[in-house]
């Protein structure tokens, strides 16, 4: 695969920005996004919307952290250190919505900086990770600044009431996100278990760009969703188009999937960290 370019020593890297919930398990949320950045090159940084309470067998609670502090990290960031991508996982509640909002809109992200929003709204394990009530407001103040989304086949359901089975289903499914207003609309089919391939399908209104890899049949798969968006993020923060972008992140989360190990007695990590072989 092409990779991104690397920094030299002592040059200031290409900054990129999760807005992400903390999961102690270190496998998903701002753990798993910050891994990536870091292998790909960037420097990251994060903005803090929640700390869960997890290992590999599920979400047992979480504390979300206050608007104004999440808005705080961003503001702080953004005025000294500067970013070139911003994506966002577990938003949590609707005030962090907002707050994440307003301020986008003040620094100019999902204007020029580009910004990648991930849906999320529960664990692999059904555990809740946004409010009900908050999937209207992400949708209504995220969706139109976006320049792309991402989510899985059960966020999708969650969003448009489609029932993903098929190419048909899929495509419908790209066309009532992308009426929700971002620039690109990702479809993800890697929960279409039944499948040989995996294949996600991106939309921007008029043209439909198929993405397809090996299916990886792996139970430690937590954090895929996330590795996906992160390695995205990262190539859009070098400039990259949405449709280089989503291939870059689409094999990125593919060798992250095959080499994923267990820890724990639940769903063990996707892996990263491939890219430090000699020979990746
Ligand atoms: O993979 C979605 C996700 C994002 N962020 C956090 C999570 C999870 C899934 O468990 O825990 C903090």
């Amino acid at each position: 695969m092409q990779h991104l370019p690397l920094p030299g020593f002592g040059e200031t890297p290409v900054r990129v920005m999760t807005i992400a919930g903390s999961d102690s398990g270190g496998a998903a949320g701002l753990q798993s996004d910050l891994r990536t950045f870091a292998l790909t090159g960037v420097h990251g940084t994060s903005a803090v919307t929640a700390v869960t309470v997890q290992n590999s067998l599920g979400v047992t609670g979480f504390h979300a952290i206050p608007p104004e502090t999440v808005a705080g990290q961003i503001l702080a960031v953004v005025a000294d250190i500067g970013v070139s991508g911003v994506k966002t996982g577990m938003l949590a509640n609707a005030g962090i919505i907002d707050a994440i909002a307003d301020t986008a809109a003040d620094v100019g992200i999902g204007e020029h900086i580009p910004f990648l929003v991930d849906p999320v709204c529960a664990s692999q394990h059904g555990d809740p990770l946004l409010t009900p009530e908050a999937l209207d407001t992400l949708l209504r103040r995220l969706f139109p600044l976006a320049w792309v989304v991402t989510p899985n086949l059960d966020e999708v359901r969650l969003i448009t009431g489609i029932e993903v089975v098929d190419e048909a289903t899929q495509r419908d499914a790209a066309r009532a996100l992308h009426d929700l207003g971002p620039r690109w609309a990702l479809v993800k089919g890697g929960h279409l278990r039944t499948a040989v391939t995996s294949t996600d399908l991106l939309y921007d209104g008029t043209d439909f760009l198929e993405f397809e890899a090996q299916r990886i049949d792996t139970r430690h798969d937590h954090g895929a969703g996330d590795t996906l968006g992160a390695a995205t993020v990262c190539a859009l923060a070098h400039g990259w188009s949405v449709p280089e972008a989503i291939a870059f992140g689409k094999d990125w989360v593919t060798r992250s999937l095959a080499a994923a190990y267990p820890v724990g007695a639940g769903h063990g990590p996707v892996n990263a960290s491939w890219r430090l072989r000699p020979d990746a």
